[in-house]
């Protein structure tokens, strides 16, 4: 078994590295834009850029996102790829799927929009001006989407950047850096715009967050480095996790809440915060739910044996899941507890109580629980305690429009997707702007340009009005 695995790695890693041949020509090797071996150097650096920056024009700022947007297109299959080699998560598709919609979705400096008084006493103007410097913490889980969302909406606001982006994901990270840098260079825009260090870890992390030059934190992660954010000191956006729960009632179009649910639950592996993470189904429409969610490659675990050797092997002892086997495909899961597994299968499936630690953890994997309701009250009252006061995103399949309602009320998250799957909700197959940065404990919402401004005042007295 274990030569055939080897043999089969060893298959994999030839296929790669012929596959790179290709997908690298785009990108110009060598160059470290914006790549400092210091932290305090780097943030010297995006300070003296940012000083520069300010001066520029909105029209060349936004010429700047142009560039940046095109570089980038012209490199997704390899930092999909990059991304997926070096972190070992999610399915390198689904990794192309998420940079393509962080390139088209992202605003750009339309996102601006000023507000205006006017009246007997003159004019008052409302801009959003940039913060400065943000330093920006960046996850493993979506490693380049992140850093070119907020790369373009950060400058659009007109700041520099400093990332700290995760140690398990620095290569893919800083290769990002490195074109989008390259992309404003090309632009005519000022070097060091966007800067990160070449070993990243979490002492210069918090040297950023420390440093008198940064105005701003912005950290998109684990709740470790999004709790490090907020206490800070200094203005913080947190963009943490959640653990997204889906009702069903009775109501639904059974069929399409099956699909859009295998499909959401399985994107990129379950790796996005927004994704479906366990589901509630008023029980007389149960049984068909689950039948057509195997009609949508989902395997049903019913023998209390395998799910008592899925539990041992991607739980810890805490209940807490096994970073092993986060963001993994679900074949290699099931089949590493000894459940045999198509590799055609998207997410497994298994009933468990409320109680159970798979409906109560964020798992980050392709394995779905399903509770039983005995109607849409009890269904939403059990969603809301899995959510666990994340306020992040939750979904629901029903044509009662005062369900939808209720549930939308009541469980406060930062994103409700009604009959669709989760990633509607950051624009993919959804309408609105995209974003990798959700930010519930502080409430921007779903972070755009603005969210990267200081709001200020201007006024002219006694002027301007022509009312
Ligand atoms: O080992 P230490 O405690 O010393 O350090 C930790 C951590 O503090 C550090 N670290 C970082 N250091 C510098 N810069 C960073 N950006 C940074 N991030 C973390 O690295 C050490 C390991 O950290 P960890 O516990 O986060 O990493 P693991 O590899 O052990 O765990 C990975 C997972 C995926 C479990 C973890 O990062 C996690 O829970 N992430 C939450 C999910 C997430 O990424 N949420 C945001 C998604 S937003 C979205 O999807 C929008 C659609």
């Amino acid at each position: 078994m274990a030569v055939l695995e080897n043999q089969i790695d060893e298959i994999v890693r030839k296929v790669v590295k012929e596959l790179k041949k290709t997908e690298n020509t785009e990108i110009s090797k060598g160059n470290k834009f914006g790549v400092f071996e210091d932290m305090n150097k780097a943030i010297e650096a995006a300070a003296l850029a940012q000083k520069k920056f300010k001066d520029y024009s909105l029209e060349y700022r936004e010429k700047i996102i142009n560039s940046m947007r095109e570089e980038i297109r012209k490199n997704i299959k390899y930092l999909s790829r990059l991304a997926f080699e070096e972190t070992q998560m999610g399915r390198y598709e689904d990794k192309i799927k998420k940079n393509k919609l962080v390139i088209e979705k992202t605003p750009g400096v339309e996102d601006l929009k000023s507000e205006v008084f006017t009246g007997d006493n003159g004019l008052t103007l409302l801009e959003l001006s940039p913060y400065g410097v943000i330093g920006a913490i960046t996850p493993s889980t979506n490693p380049t989407e992140t850093i070119i969302c907020n790369s373009i909406g950060m400058i659009a606001a007109g700041n520099a950047v400093v990332f700290s982006p995760h140690p398990r994901a620095k290569n893919a990270s800083i290769t990002t850096i490195e074109i989008l840098n390259e992309a404003i260079e090309k632009a005519g825009g000022p070097k060091n715009l966007i800067v990160t260090v070449s070993d990243p870890n979490i002492e210069k992390a918090q040297v950023m967050m420390e440093h008198e030059k940064i105005d701003m934190i912005v950290a998109t992660g684990g709740p470790g480095v999004v709790k490090a954010a907020l206490s800070s000191g200094k203005k913080a956006i947190g963009a943490g996790a959640g653990n997204p729960p889906v009702v069903v009632d009775e109501t639904a179009e059974i069929e399409k809440a099956a699909k859009d649910i295998i499909e959401g639950c399985s994107f990129d592996n379950n790796l996005p915060c927004i994704a479906e993470k366990e589901v509630v189904v008023v029980d007389n429409v149960a049984d068909y739910l689950i039948f057509c969610m195997k009609q949508n490659n989902a395997l049903l675990i019913e023998d209390r044996k395998d799910l008592n050797r899925l539990e041992k092997l991607i739980l810890e002892p805490d209940g807490k899941p096994n970073k092993d086997y986060i963001g993994k495909n679900v074949s290699y899961i099931l089949k590493k507890a000894g459940i045999e597994c198509e590799d055609s299968v998207k997410v497994a499936i298994m009933e468990v109580d409320k109680n159970h630690p798979f409906f109560k953890e964020e798992l980050m994997m392709p394995i779905l629980p399903i509770v039983r309701a005995k109607d849409v009250d009890e269904a939403i009252k059990m969603a809301i305690e899995a959510e666990g006061g994340n306020r992040h995103t939750a979904i629901m399949h029903s044509k009662n429009i005062d369900n939808l309602t209720r549930f939308a009320k009541e469980i406060k998250t930062t994103v409700f997707v009604k009959n669709g799957p989760s990633f509607a909700g950051i624009g993919f197959g959804g309408e609105g702007f995209t974003t990798f940065t959700i930010a519930g404990p502080t409430g921007e919402g779903l972070t755009s340009p603005r969210s990267f401004t200081r709001k200020r005042r201007c006024v002219l007295v006694g002027g301007f009005t022509i009312k």
